[in-house]
């Protein structure tokens, strides 16, 4: 994308000033200076919020044998966790698909543990294939299947396992890149190889999930208390709102996931949505300023990104860069979308922006 040039560019050869003041330039840098003037083209110059990264499209055709290759190469347990991470193009040599997000496709094979650990980075399951195996969230496992999105916070222990006789792969979404950032990427792994389990499986859906909330309890952590949220609870919230209610113009009929207890995010840093494109739908370009990686769940259609087509089908992962003017368009069947961003911490900070079209 062109940058306009600030009218306010710093015109200062600072090759020419270097070399007629070597003696100020050591000076500043022996007592821990560094003169701005040498670095503020590189902040002048954007007049507009990105770009951080590049569009980007995962082909599930292409990523699942690579996957399932990784199944022959290493265990979950010598491995840790059986990952192939997303590299977005534009954010090279890090490890991230967003400035502040790190996605990977997680293989956990039949009769296979992934062991107990914990860690400062808050973590989410997108489910893409398989079905029956399960997160254990400090000691409460949930059985997972295709469109589950599943919570793992800050420092909760989990292990995931599989006793079904399919292999389960899903989509990790992590907000690694952030906690690097603010340098407090941390990990601790269980004594033991799984956590025992304290609670039955489900226990948080029942509690917490059900619009009645125990006696006494006062909800403090920044997190969800519910450990998954279910496809088939979504999906019905779909259906029932795109029954009812107009899609918006750029979005289709869009959710946020959300903590029942709060409203907020059910993960501050990692903001998550699942929307539905009716049959046909043609949206009108928008953009925002926080980057957004899509999971797309049922049906096909396209995401036009500037001059760029991303073509997608079921289980591709694409990643629209901030801040770029995008539409999405649905083939001739109901289309459903799952997203994440940082959209909720921007939105914190008061950062978060959205360009829409004129009514
Ligand atoms: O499942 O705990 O993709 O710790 C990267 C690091 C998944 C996990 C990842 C992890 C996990």
């Amino acid at each position: 994308m062109a940058t306009k040039l600030n009218p306010r560019h710093v015109h200062v050869d600072t090759a020419e000033l270097k070399e007629a003041h070597p003696g100020f330039y050591r000076d500043v840098q022996d007592t821990k200076l560094w003169p701005l003037w040498e670095e503020m083209n590189q902040f002048a110059n954007r007049t507009e919020p990105g770009p951080g990264m590049a569009p980007a499209l995962w082909r599930y055709s292409d990523v699942r044998p690579l996957v399932m290759r990784s199944g022959d190469l290493i265990s979950a347990e010598e491995a840790e966790r059986r990952v192939l991470a997303l590299m977005n193009p534009g954010l090279k040599p890090n490890m991230a698909v967003t400035p502040t997000i790190y996605a990977g496709y997680q293989l956990v094979m039949p009769g296979e543990v992934a062991p107990s650990h914990r860690h400062s980075p808050a973590a989410f399951r997108f489910i893409l294939e398989g079905g029956g195996a399960y997160t254990a969230v400090n000691g409460e496992r949930t059985y997972m299947y295709p469109g589950d999105f599943v919570v793992t916070p800050s420092r909760t222990w989990h292990d995931h396992g599989n006793e079904t006789d399919e292999p389960m792969i899903w989509l990790d979404g992590l907000d690694w890149p952030l906690t690097n950032k603010l340098g407090l990427t941390y990990f601790e792994a269980w004594p033991g190889f799984q956590h025992p389990e304290t609670k039955p499986p489900g226990d948080s859906s029942v509690r917490y999930g059900m619009g009645v909330v125990p006696l006494g309890h006062e909800h403090r952590a920044a997190y969800t208390p519910v450990v998954n949220y279910t496809y088939e609870r979504t999906r019905e919230a779909l259906a029932a709102m795109s029954r009812s209610s107009d899609p918006d113009p750029c979005h289709g009929v869009k959710t946020r996931y959300t903590n029942p207890l709060t409203g907020d995010d059910a993960i501050p840093t990692l903001s998550a949505f699942i929307q539905l494109l009716p049959a046909g739908f043609h949206g009108a370009p928008c953009r925002q300023t926080d980057a957004c990686v899509y999971s797309v769940v049922e049906g096909s259609g396209r995401t036009e990104i500037g001059d760029i087509v991303l073509e997608w089908e079921p289980k591709d992962t694409f990643a629209v860069p901030i801040w770029a003017r995008h539409r999405h368009i649905a083939a001739d069947e109901d289309a459903v979308l799952f997203s994440f961003s940082d959209r909720g911490l921007q939105e914190k900070l008061g950062l978060w922006r959205e360009q829409r079209p004129h009514p």
